[in-house]
């Protein structure tokens, strides 16, 4: 009788732990793996190992699930390292398989053999290199769980001989087939946060990326209710964790410690949920919180609230936390804080030209409330932030590390995931091209989301930059740059945008039918680039 082979073993383990499909970009070392694959193991191929990432990332994040990139070598897993360390700042569990050369004469390092262990750094929550070939599918099932307890990307190395090796049905895997993860919080862990929270002058709470879904809104809702107290965005979260048309909405946080300051200072308690303190971008002198101020932080991530400028920190399920201290709260009362109202949309354009601004007013005014918009527009970020509100969890997605070209892959991943629902992605001319051959896979698997590229003709943040520090960059403008015949050229549809009336025409044909669309499709509009920045 013919005894399963690692491959067929392992082929279980995708299928228990549901790590499909496969994003892949493979080379000669994943043949073994991947030729004649079973028809039930759908899969997915990206031209690009950054876009492989970024699109199992967006899945992973979309599906609320452990999402499965498979890479080739040294120079698949080199090419993803960024996409990897986005995927750990974004928190979106990923087993990664990281293809290598036959086991048998790796000693003699032949042609494609790498050197993976070390390669991604520290970006991993954890790396494999499974002794026995035997062991490759506990490995990948533990990768599972890892990934989903540390929320990030989790490595197994396997040599491409494992694969055909005879698996031994004689062990254990070592990795139980299901973890389920305890949210609860006792009464006597809140305790202290309560007492602070009830005695409390002037409350103010930050929601960050850690409380954005359903459970961690409504329970931040229901505490800032109870508390009446404004709520504000972290500054460059990578995602939104508060719905941003509440009453209570208060805007996003400043990114500099000046400006952060004159902010906490009409408080004296700030509850940070589901990020750190503080979150920032410009180095500034001075303390993050003016003096007198109290500063609390709740987040189930071990790192935020190790490194948190905190009095108290309190490691546990924001959700939990916040729904416990609503609960043992009593009911403030006195007057709602003002209502927070972003600066005004500008005027339609009498000249013609179209602003960052003009799109995206036009935009938020078209989207549906449970449209996923992921960012990558970095000039337009604070027009983004003011002009289109996160309404439910996934209203707002950015690469929190700050790596471009996470927005095309992303989009598209989430389009696959969550077909359903309307998805766009707003991203910069120049961030456009980091990883533009996304675009291929979203027309091959049917990603139909929306690529909105503001073409400013350049690197429009880098030159704002430079004019604070009183010079020029030598980088160009892209003049001689067609980024719609780029997109086009991977099979994606593309409409050119010039003019106010026509921006609306094309919004108004597209936006309302999101949800439905099946292909990919790639607004090329050209606007003015923004004179000012201040994140
Ligand atoms: C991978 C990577 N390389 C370089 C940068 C630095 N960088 C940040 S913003 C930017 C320019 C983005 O241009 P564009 O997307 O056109 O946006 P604009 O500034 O014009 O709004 C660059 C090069 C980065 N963040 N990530
Ligand atoms: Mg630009």
């Amino acid at each position: 009788m013919r005894s399963t082979t690692v491959r067929e073993a392992a082929f279980a383990v995708l299928r228990e732990q549901d790590l499909l499909p496969l994003f892949a970009n493979p080379g000669s070392t994943e043949v073994p793996l991947l030729v004649d694959l079973p028809p039930d193991l759908p899969f997915v191929l990206g031209l690009h190992e950054a876009s492989v990432v970024g699109m199992a990332t967006g899945w992973a994040l979309g599906r609320t699930a452990v999402g499965l990139a498979i890479l080739h070598t040294t120079a698949g897993l080199g090419n993803a390292v960024g996409a990897l360390a986005t995927a750990r700042a974004n928190r979106a569990p990923l087993v990664v398989l990281v293809g290598q050369q036959d086991r048998r004469h790796l000693a003699h390092e032949p042609f494609l053999a790498g050197r993976l262990r070390d390669l991604a750094g520290s970006y991993p929550v954890w790396t494999t290199e499974p002794a026995r070939p035997q062991d490759v599918p506990g490995a990948l099932a533990r990768a599972a769980h890892e990934a989903q307890t540390r929320r990030g990307p989790a490595l197994v190395i396997v040599p491409m001989d494992d694969w055909l090796a005879d698996a031994d049905e004689s062990r254990e895997a070592a990795a139980p087939t299901r973890v389920r993860r305890g949210g609860a919080v006792e009464a006597a862990e809140l305790d202290e946060l309560r007492r602070l929270l009830a005695t409390a002058r002037a409350p103010a709470l930050v929601a960050g990326a850690g409380v954005d879904d359903d459970a961690g809104w409504a329970a931040l809702v229901a505490l800032a209710e109870r508390l009446r107290a404004p709520v504000w965005q972290e500054s460059f979260g990578a995602r939104a964790g508060f719905p941003q048309d509440h009453p209570l909405f208060a805007g996003h946080l400043p990114a500099d410690r000046r400006r952060l300051r004159a902010v906490l200072a009409a408080f004296d308690v700030v509850l940070c949920v589901g990020t750190a303190a503080f979150r920032q971008y410009p180095y500034d002198d001075g303390p993050l919180a003016p003096a007198g101020v109290k500063v609390a932080v709740v987040s189930d991530d071990p790192d935020e609230v190790h490194r948190s400028a905190a009095s108290i920190a309190l490691l546990a399920p924001p959700a939990a936390v916040c729904a416990g201290l609503a609960q043992a709260l009593e009911q403030r009362d006195g007057d709602l804080p003002p209502r927070h109202r972003p600066p005004p949309a500008p005027q339609p354009p009498a000249d013609g030209q179209l602003l960052a601004g003009h799109v995206l007013t036009a935009l938020g005014e078209r989207l549906a409330p449970d449209a996923i918009v992921v960012e990558e527009t970095p000039s337009s970020r604070p027009e983004l932030q003011a002009r289109i509100l996160a309404r439910n969890p996934l209203g707002f997605v950015s690469a929190a590390m700050g790596g471009l070209g996470f927005g095309i892959p992303a989009a598209t991943g989430f389009a696959l995931a969550c077909p359903e629902r309307p998805v766009v992605a707003v991203v910069g001319d120049g961030s456009a091209l980091y990883s533009i051959q996304a675009l291929w896979s979203a027309v091959e698997y049917g990603a139909g989301a929306l690529f909105v590229v503001l073409n400013n003709g350049g690197y429009a943040v880098m030159d704002r930059l430079a004019e604070q520090q009183g010079g020029r960059g030598p980088w160009p403008q892209f003049g001689h740059l067609d980024v719609g015949a780029v997109a086009a050229g991977f099979g994606c549809s593309v409409r050119r945008v010039a003019a106010h009336a026509e921006l609306l025409e094309v919004f108004d044909e597209t936006v309302p039918e999101l949800g439905a669309r099946r292909e990919p499709l790639l607004l090329d509009i050209a606007v003015a680039p923004d004179a000012e920045f201040l994140p």
